[in-house]
């Protein structure tokens, strides 16, 4: 299992041993440009590891079982976060960076794409959370995220949230600065993950931790990553990213592949309109395909 790589030299969990490899020629068999080729939790296949076989290769990645990623759109490539997990965690702070539900969703709708089941981590609730947030809170809860409220510095919440994690493997996600690394240094007191302060003259975080890694501790397993600014969904249907609105999935329209921005007898518009789909749930959705339109120009297939 990978557990951290960079520049072609992976960490690799391999019985009780962490071996350092390097990819072998082509791992993956893959229509999509890939940014990574590799992830924290992919399994990989590697040569012969005895002495006098010299360094071990990486040949194969195997099938992932789940996965989180995004569309990087510098690269036009798909950039993979983690792969293999019992759970994302995504994080999130009040205050500094500012509470952004918009973005929240974005990591949500990209794990029920890529097929991980998500929580939310609320940290920094040292910081005062407003009541607008509280109430946003609310329609995550509602709509089956478990919602975690907790704070890194005064370690409130943390039992709570360490019993959920017991025998999981869980990724922790987020912005730059909510304190995911922290989070985990929290956590493990083994670990010794890089953090760093805010820039409170831009509100977020200075991207301290550059590459995805992988901290065992005996009760469970967290992948901290590098904090991300955007979420583009683009290489998904318009139809699957409205799908990945749990709220939306079992909605009646009229159209079978209905985008629910323009269609007559779409039934999301009709329930947003009574109030029963959250409104701002709604625009988070309308800017990730609009968004994706964008995207999907830049590559020349809309
Ligand atoms: N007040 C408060 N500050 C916290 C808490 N957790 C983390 N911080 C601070 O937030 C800052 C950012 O923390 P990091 O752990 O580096 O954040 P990160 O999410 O790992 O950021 P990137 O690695 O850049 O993605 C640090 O100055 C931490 O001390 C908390 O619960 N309360
Ligand atoms: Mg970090
Ligand atoms: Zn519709």
């Amino acid at each position: 299992m990978v557990l951290s790589g960079a520049n072609n030299i992976f960490q690799v969990a391999v019985s009780d041993q962490t071996l350092l490899c390097r990819i072998k020629g082509k791992v993956l068999k893959s229509d999509q440009a890939e940014y990574n080729a590799l992830a924290p939790g992919d399994r990989v296949q590697i040569s012969d590891i005895t002495a006098a076989a010299g360094e071990p290769m990486i040949v194969a990645r195997l099938e992932r079982r789940n996965w989180i990623s995004r569309w990087n759109r510098k690269r036009r490539a798909l950039q993979t976060l983690a792969a293999n997990l019992d759970c994302a965690a995504a994080v999130t702070s009040p205050q500094l960076p500012p509470f952004r539900p918009r973005f929240l969703d974005r990591v949500l709708a990209a794990c029920e794409l890529g097929g991980v089941d998500a929580a939310i981590i609320v940290n920094k609730i040292d910081q005062d959370l407003r009541h607008a947030h509280i109430q946003r809170l609310g329609v995550y809860r509602d709509l089956g995220y478990r919602v975690f409220e907790v704070s890194a510095l005064d370690r409130r919440g943390l039992d709570e949230l360490s019993a959920w994690l017991r025998h999981k493997r869980v990724a922790l996600v987020g912005q730059s600065g909510v304190g995911k690394s922290s989070l985990i240094n929290a956590l493990i007191p083994e670990a010794q993950q890089r953090t760093g302060e805010i820039s409170v003259k831009y509100q977020r975080g200075r991207h301290v931790t550059s590459v995805g890694s992988t901290i065992s501790a005996a009760e469970y397993v967290l992948i901290d990553t590098p904090g991300i600014r955007e979420i583009d969904l683009y290489p998904h249907e318009v139809s699957d990213i409205g799908w990945a609105f749990r709220e939306f999935r079992d909605v009646e329209c009229a159209f079978s592949r209905c985008s629910h921005l323009h269609e007559p007898g779409c039934g999301v518009r009709r329930l947003r309109e009574a109030g029963e789909i959250d409104s701002d749930r709604y625009t988070s959705y309308q800017n990730i395909v609009a968004d994706r339109e964008i995207s999907a120009r830049a590559q020349g297939s809309a």
